[in-house]
């Protein structure tokens, strides 16, 4: 997901263009104003943490990019290409490291497991909402595809 400060700043198509560019397939996209009970949905493994009640606003104070991404290792290549949840912890070259300064403006949100990918693209998006195709340059991208 591309944050309100992400989409605020400019930087959707970036993002975008990053998981494109690396061979990622984006199955599903779009742009929404999450209301407060499916943001509570989306964090509640925060809730009752200090940040949680300034992270319910964050997500909810503007439009976000939802997306639905799909490739060989997809969640553990996409949380690396995300950077820390600290950008000041997150190296240069990925999103975090190049474009925030700070936790509570990170720029963009990534499902950790595949129990919470599942989890959030039922609660983001209905089936037909979700694309199955194939990439033109798949063989190009997989080994043993040529
Ligand atoms: N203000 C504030 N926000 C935080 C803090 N920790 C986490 N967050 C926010 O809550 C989101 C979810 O936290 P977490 O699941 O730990 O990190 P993520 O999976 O890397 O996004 C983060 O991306 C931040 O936007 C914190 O200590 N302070
Ligand atoms: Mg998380």
């Amino acid at each position: 997901m591309v944050k309100p400060d992400g989409v605020q700043r400019g930087l959707i198509g970036d993002v975008v263009s990053r998981f494109e560019g690396r061979g990622i397939k984006i199955c599903a996209m779009k742009m929404m104003k999450i209301p407060k009970e499916l943001a509570e949905r989306q964090y509640e493994e925060h809730k009752g943490k200090s940040f949680y009640d300034s992270l319910i606003a964050y997500i909810t104070s503007g439009p976000v990019v939802c997306m639905v991404l799909e490739g060989d290792n997809a969640i553990t290549v996409c949380r690396s290409m995300m950077g820390e949840t600290n950008p000041q912890d997150a190296p240069m070259g990925t999103i975090r490291g190049d474009f925030a300064l700070h936790t509570s403006k990170n720029v963009v949100h990534g499902s950790d497991s595949a129990e919470s990918a599942k989890r959030e693209i039922e609660l983001f998006f209905n089936d037909y909402e979700i694309q199955k195709y194939q990439r033109i340059d798949e063989p190009w991208l997989y080994e043993g595809k040529l």
